[in-house]
C-alpha cells in the first residue's frame, strides 16, 4: 500500500502528523519511500552525522516482582539463575570496561522484591565515589515508581535522593506500549502508562534528562504503536526532556510468547521511520544493534535512525530472550559500521556532548 499524498506533502512541508496519518504510514508496505522520508528527516536534524558512545551495562539483579510476560531476563526469588549484585562486584564489572574508555554506566534491574533504596542510592554514591568521570544512566521509570512504594518516598524525592547521589539520567526502558490494555495482558505487576510518563515529567521537571523506547512485535495494534507515540511527543511539548526514542523489536525466546515471531527487518525499519516521522520534536532515533543485530543497524540509518548507541559490554536482558548478537562490540566496528554506510561516526557522550569525530 503506498503512502498517501496528503502525509508525504505534509512531512515535506515539515508539518506535524495527526493520528490518522501515523496510521496510514503504519499501513504502508512502500518501505524505500518511508525511508526516503525518514532519511530526509534525519538529514535536517544531524546531517551526515551518527551518534555511538561508549558504555557498559550493569543489571544488579534478575529477581523481579513483575514478572513480565516478555521477559525472559527476570526470575522469582531462589530460582538457580538468581542473582544479586554486592557493590564490589558492580566496582569490578566497571573497573573492567574501563580499558575499552567507556564514558557511561547504563544500569537497570529487576524489582527484587526485598532490598531497600538505599541499596540502590549506595550503589550509584559507591559507582560516583569510584568513578568520578562516569555518566551513570541508570533506572527505568518503572524502577523509579517502585522506588517510591517500597519506601514511601513521593517519586520527586526518589529522584532527588538518587541525584544527589551521583544519578546523571534516566534510561528509556519499562515503557513497553502505553495501553492499558497491553499493560494489563503482559505487565500488570508494574507501573502503569500513566505513573511511567508521570515520572518522566518529573524527572524532566528536576533537569534530569531521559530516553523513551518501544517494545514492538508483539501482541500490539497499528493504533496502539502510534498513540504509543503521541504519548511521548505529547510529554515531550511540555517537557523536552527526553533525548532519543528507541524502537526495541521483541524477542520471543524464552518467554511466554513463545509463539510470536520476531520482527525482521522489514518490520524494524518500518518501526524506525515512522517513529522518525511521528516524533518531530525529539531529536534522536537510536537503532539499538544489540536487538536489530548490526546490519540492519546500519541500514536504520537510511530509515531515520542517527544513533546505534554504543559498545555495550555485557548485555544480559535481550540475550536471555535468545538475541544473535554479541554482547558488546568495539568502537572500531560501530566506527566501520556508520562509515561504510557514508555518514560521519561521532563518538558522543551521554548528553549528546561531541567527544571525538572519526
Ligand atoms: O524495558 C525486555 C525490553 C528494555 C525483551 O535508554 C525486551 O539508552 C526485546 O530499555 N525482547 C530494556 N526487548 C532495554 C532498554 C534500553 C536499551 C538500550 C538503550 C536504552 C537507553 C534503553 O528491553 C525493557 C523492555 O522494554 N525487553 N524483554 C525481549 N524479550
Amino acid at each position: 500500500m503506498n503512502i498517501p499524498e496528503t502525509v508525504i506533502s505534509k512531512i515535506e512541508e515539515a508539518q506535524r502528523l495527526s493520528r490518522e496519518d501515523g496510521l496510514a504510514l503504519m499501513r504502508s508496505t512502500d518501505i524505500l519511500s518511508l525511508g526516503r522520508l525518514a532519511r530526509t528527516v534525519k538529514q535536517q536534524k544531524t546531517g551526515d552525522t551518527v551518534f555511538f558512545n561508549a558504555n557498559c551495562h550493569v543489571n544488579l539483579t534478575n529477581v523481579c516482582s513483575a514478572r513480565c510476560g516478555f521477559c525472559a531476563f527476570s526470575c522469582d526469588p531462589g530460582d538457580p539463575r538468581a542473582y544479586v549484585m554486592a557493590e564490589e562486584d558492580v566496582l569490578d564489572r566497571i573497573r573492567a570496561a574501563q580499558s575499552a574508555g567507556i564514558t557511561e554506566v547504563h544500569m537497570v534491574s529487576g524489582l527484587h522484591p526485598d532490598k531497600p533504596f538505599s541499596y540502590y542510592c549506595d550503589m550509584v554514591r559507591a559507582i560516583r565515589r569510584g568513578f568520578p568521570s562516569l555518566h551513570i544512566k541508570a533506572f527505568t521509570a518503572v524502577e523509579i515508581q517502585y522506588f517510591s512504594k517500597i519506601s514511601g518516598l513521593p517519586v520527586e524525592d526518589v529522584l532527588i535522593q538518587l541525584k544527589e547521589a551521583g544519578l546523571g539520567s534516566l534510561p528509556g526502558g519499562g515503557a513497553e506500549v502505553l495501553s492499558d490494555r497491553i499493560r494489563l495482558n503482559l505487565c500488570p505487576n508494574k507501573a502503569t502508562a500513566g505513573e511511567w510518563l508521570d515520572v518522566m515529567r518529573i524527572a524532566h521537571g528536576l533537569g534530569l534528562k531521559s530516553n523513551a523506547t518501544l517494545l514492538f512485535g508483539h501482541v500490539e495494534s497499528n493504533e496502539e504503536i502510534i498513540d504509543h507515540l503521541l504519548l511521548i511527543r505529547d510529554l515531550q511539548d511540555e517537557t523536552g526532556g527526553f533525548q532519543t526514542f528507541i524502537p526495541l523489536p521483541f524477542h520471543p525466546e524464552n518467554t511466554t510468547l513463545t509463539d510470536t515471531t520476531k520482527p525482521a527487518a522489514f518490520e524494524i525499519l518500518k518501526i524506525c521511520s515512522v517513529s522518525r516521522l511521528m516524533l518531530d520534536n525529539i531529536d534522536h532515533i537510536k537503532a539499538y544493534w544489540i536487538m536489530t543485530g548490526l546490519k540492519v543497524a546500519q541500514m536504520a540509518l537510511f530509515f531515520g535512525a542517527d544513533d546505534v548507541d554504543g559498545t555495550v559490554t555485557e548485555e544480559k536482558i535481550t540475550h536471555a530472550a535468545g538475541a544473535d548478537t554479541a554482547v558488546g562490540v568495539s568502537r572500531d566496528t560501530l566506527i566501520h559500521l556508520i562509515k561504510e554506510a557514508g555518514c560521519v561516526p561521532v563518538q558522543r557522550d551521554t548528553l549528546y556532548n561531541s567527544l571525538e569525530t572519526f
